[in-house]
């Protein structure tokens, strides 16, 4: 009887995933230590291993896949997968696939907290309550502004995108207009869609970002389209922290020409430059969109049914190369 495939998981998943793979896979390397592999290992579990089940903190690029591979089968924990270049492991002979739709709701809320925190200063409030410098409640104490019926910007209407829109508009009576590089839906009666992500910036109070990372929409948002938001405006980033230029992230937000902005995400995760850290009208979470039971586990379960697929000889249903 063989044993099955040696699997390689690149990080700690939430256990009910952990005694799955136990279960099927006698043959599967957990990573007790919970450290990413780095390039030298990533190379070794590619070298070594039949199937590689990475994360987002596993950059994948070419040169990767340029040495031995003996890897067939990369199931990404995540939706998300610019850390991968798919060309290269296609090339290589190896099939990708990714978790999509079990993370939708989690994201969502998450962009919606910062939304919300953003515009009723939560941060700020926080840590100065923790600071002890809290004197008491008086009428203009950290005056925010209400999501309710402003006009929410959402760049990406795919299922994060469209869940965000959701709640949004059903939720906070916001107005809603998008932009959709790909096939996104022409019409929602409900939202208005538009040609281009000027339009959206310079339509909206609130911009929340829910697009690909890497290739042409690394900074995407940069001076000139910030400079094109209302005064006044939020900026919400829960997709890749590339889209986002930073440094003129820090520029519109410590000028005030945005109220602030919100950001789960970063170009150097997890390095979060101070200045950004300094300023008290932006919120920063650290990655943590999926980062729900139900999204976690359920990522874990559908990279398995994509790796059960494969290894069937089935199309694997989330194939992306
Ligand atoms: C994950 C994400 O936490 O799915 C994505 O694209 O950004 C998050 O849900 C992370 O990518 C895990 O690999």
């Amino acid at each position: 009887v063989s044993e099955g495939p040696v699997v390689v998981v690149t990080r700690r998943w939430p256990a009910e995933v952990e005694e799955e793979l136990r279960r099927h896979f006698p043959r599967v390397r957990l990573n007790v230590d919970d450290q990413p592999l780095g390039p030298e290992g990533l190379r070794r579990a590619l070298a070594e291993a039949d199937v590689v089940l990475p994360t987002v903190t596993d950059p994948l690029p070419a040169d990767l896949f340029g040495g031995e591979v003996r890897c067939r089968f990369l199931g990404n924990y995540g939706v998300g997968f610019n850390h991968i270049d798919l060309q290269a492991a296609a090339c290589a002979g190896v099939v990708v696939t990714n978790t999509p739709g079990v993370l939708t709701d989690a994201t969502a809320d998450l962009a919606v907290t910062l939304m919300l925190m953003v515009a009723r200063r939560a941060g700020e409030g926080e840590r100065e309550l923790r600071r002890g410098d809290w004197t008491g409640w008086r009428p203009t104490h950290l005056v925010g502004t209400e999501l309710t019926g402003k006009t929410l910007g959402v760049v990406g209407m795919g299922r994060i995108g469209t869940a965000v829109a959701q709640r949004g508009h059903f939720g906070f009576d916001m107005p809603v207009v998008y932009c959709d590089s790909g096939d996104g839906p022409a019409d929602l009666g409900w939202a208005r869609r538009v040609d281009t992500v000027q339009e959206v910036f310079e339509t909206a109070d609130v911009v929340s970002l829910h697009l690909p990372g890497g290739g042409a929409n690394t900074h995407l948002v940069d001076s000139g389209l910030l400079a094109r938001m209302r005064p006044g405006a939020i900026l919400v980033n829960t997709a890749r922290g590339d889209v986002v230029d930073t440094r003129a992230l820090i520029d519109a937000c410590a000028s005030g020409a945005l109220a602030g902005a919100g950001l789960d995400v970063y170009e150097r995760e997890p390095d979060v430059p101070e200045e950004l850290r300094k300023l008290d009208n932006v919120v920063l979470l650290p990655h943590l969109g999926s980062a729900t039971r139900e999204a976690r586990i359920g990522m874990g379960m559908l990279v398995l049914d994509n790796l059960q697929a494969f290894l069937d000889g089935r199309e694997p249903p989330h194939r992306i190369a």
